[in-house]
């Protein structure tokens, strides 16, 4: 109930959201968790067979859209949504979690990469900082409290990497944050859906350190790599998991993967989806591959979850 072969604006993809949760009132929850710099809702879905509420079983979060530009990321997000509700081919991994999903964690950032720059990165607030007004936004992943403003940030609001005046600047980060406060110690898995590079990253991304649950770690996203090429196209790069520095080859304080691990979440992830080279690439990716990215992902990410259950 929801195109997949073009990438959809902001009222679409809350649209959908608002849809798929008048039509499951029993399972599917809509919260409005505050609103953006400029005033538009940040919203997540809240899924559960049983009752969110009972804490009966364990959270899986995922969200998308921190970096306006990474179109892709969202409707992957929305396609999960669709195979938890409409289309549910995987009744066990639907069954044995409670789920929390975010397509847009920045809509002001989203709505002006549809409108003005479809490059845009970061969020569109100002600080105090003289330089803010000239350069508005904040990168969202880097003003998380865990190793802010650790190496792979920047002070000046004109870098793309803009960490913020202070960590949990943004109130749409701060809304993330909240997510995480309340459910933490309920939450064995978190991904946040990026692109482009065809990775799977893990903890830790400030530093070179390694996570006491690396091993682990590196199974769940060697399966879900696995699922993931089986389903894959010839012409799709092939995915690499590891360690952020280890594989995108640089540090960053204030993420969110980082945020979530250091709270206890073991299983913590940064997706970077597929972009191709030649013609539409990057963040660009050809909408003729939406559907595509999303299936393949979503059959990772259940193949990492029966992975993770296993190891339990
Ligand atoms: O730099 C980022 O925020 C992510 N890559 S992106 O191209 N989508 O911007 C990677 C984040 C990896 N995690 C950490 N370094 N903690
Ligand atoms: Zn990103």
């Amino acid at each position: 109930v929801m195109p997949y072969n073009s990438y959809l604006n902001l009222d679409a993809i809350y649209a959908y959201m608002h849809d798929v949760s008048m039509r499951h009132q029993k399972t599917v929850t809509m919260v409005t968790a505050g609103h953006s710099f400029e005033g538009r809702p940040l919203r997540y879905l809240k899924i559960s067979t049983t009752n969110f509420q009972r804490r009966l079983k364990k959270i899986i979060f995922i969200d998308s859209g921190i970096h306006a530009r990474e179109w892709i990321a969202p409707p992957v997000v929305t396609w999960i949504i669709h195979k938890l509700t409409d289309d549910v081919t995987e009744p066990k991994i639907l069954d044995d979690f409670d789920w929390i999903l975010m397509p847009i964690v920045n809509p002001d950032g989203y709505e002006f990469s549809f409108s003005k720059k479809r490059l845009w990165r970061k969020t569109r607030s100002t600080d105090t900082n003289p330089k803010s007004y000239r350069c508005p936004g904040v990168d969202g992943n880097r003003n998380f409290d865990f190793a802010w403003g650790a190496t792979g940030t920047s002070s000046n609001p004109c870098s793309e990497i803009y960490r913020g005046n202070k960590a949990f600047s943004e109130v749409e980060i701060r809304a993330v944050r909240d997510i995480f406060q309340t459910y933490f110690n309920r939450m064995s898995m978190y991904i946040s859906m990026h692109s482009f590079g065809s990775m799977i990253l893990y903890p830790w991304g400030h530093n070179s350190s390694v996570s006491k649950y690396s091993f682990n770690l590196h199974l769940a996203s060697s399966a879900m790599i696995k699922a993931i090429k089986n389903a894959s196209l010839p012409n799709f790069p092939a995915y690499v998991n590891g360690n952020s520095v280890q594989t995108i080859f640089y540090t960053a304080g204030g993420a969110a993967d980082d945020y979530a691990h250091n709270l206890g979440i073991p299983y913590s992830y940064t997706f970077e989806l597929p972009g191709l080279s030649g013609g539409m690439e990057g963040f660009e990716l050809d909408p003729m591959y939406i559907e595509q990215v999303c299936t393949e992902t979503w059959l990772g990410i259940v193949a990492g979850i029966t992975k993770t259950i296993k190891l339990a």
